[in-house]
């Protein structure tokens, strides 16, 4: 047997093993020529702090998107904090609500980008719906990773991904950033007056969760209809908890990416285990006990 064949062959009978480990952790989900496809903008990534991915969405893909956001949104409350935006819908565990988002969420080209960033599979954090209407205020620059007590500079922890389902405008709340702020040290954001993510419908802006941003000013009658994928490092808490909004039960019907960017899987080796496997084998488990 050659090494490869060794390790791999350890990879699948003693998953405690070094070699098993090692094999587990370098296991993507995208393909070598999805992150070829995607270098580029992984490159730009990783020096500006962001990406503009054009044409995402086509014309079909934009309407059954905004299609399936809008009775969410009509059905959902305005912003009760400042953060939250008081003229904004915000529409939480999007991906617990409709299973019409899934396909961003799993994009290849997604999946790609962020393991070439990364380094290895993404969970998904967030996911949430963030439409803004004309009298919504500026929202203070902030990173997405600030959850994370860990010590700045740091490797990436978080890719966000706003898909951009109407036109983001100057007038109509288009994300503001300052380029190049994911390489900064401290939590105070930088004085430097922001850009703005002036992007056509359809496009993704994507930005390390470094990055200072925050949703721009919308003013008039505008609507600026959006949807955030944020992405973490397998090892890190998630910021919404899916487990909690597409339970076992539910989960359990996913096609096997969905279970595996919720959270249902185990990383390395014994982190995220329960009864010493995999969490939905464990909940077969359980049932089978009662
Ligand atoms: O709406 C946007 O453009 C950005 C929103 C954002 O950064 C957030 O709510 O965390």
């Amino acid at each position: 047997m050659s090494d490869a064949e060794t390790a791999r062959h350890a990879g699948e009978t003693d998953p405690f093993g070094r070699q098993a480990q090692e094999i587990n952790r370098e296991r993507l989900i995208s393909s070598e020529a999805d992150r070829a496809e995607m270098a580029g903008a992984a490159a730009h990534l990783a020096e500006h702090g962001y990406a503009v991915l054009p044409d995402m969405l086509d014309a079909e893909g934009l309407e059954a998107a905004r299609t399936a956001l809008d009775p969410i949104n009509e059905a959902n409350r305005w912003g009760v904090y400042e953060f939250e935006g008081k003229r904004t819908k915000r529409v939480y565990s999007l991906l617990s609500l409709s299973r019409d988002f899934d396909f961003m969420a799993a994009d290849r080209r997604m999946i790609a980008l962020i393991e070439s960033r990364f380094g290895e599979s993404p969970v998904i954090s967030a996911a949430q719906g963030m439409t803004l209407h004309g009298g919504q205020s500026a929202q203070p620059l902030h990173r997405d990773d600030g959850h994370y007590a860990a010590p700045r500079p740091r490797p990436p922890f978080v890719v966000s991904c706003i898909w951009a389902l109407d036109d983001f405008t100057a007038d109509n709340g288009a994300t503001m950033y300052v380029p190049g702020s994911h390489t900064g040290p401290g939590d105070t954001p930088p004085t430097t007056p922001p850009s703005q993510a002036i992007v056509p419908a359809g496009s993704v802006f994507v930005y390390d969760g470094a990055l200072w941003h925050g949703g721009g000013e919308a003013r008039g009658d505008s609507r600026r209809r959006a949807v955030n994928m944020i992405y973490c490092r397998p090892w890190l808490r998630q910021q919404e908890n899916w487990t909690v909004t597409t339970p076992p039960e539910e989960a359990k019907h996913l096609p096997k990416i969905m279970q595996r960017l919720f959270g249902y899987w185990i990383y390395g080796f014994t982190l995220n285990t329960a009864f010493g496997t995999a969490p939905l084998k464990a909940h077969e488990m359980l049932k089978a006990r009662t």
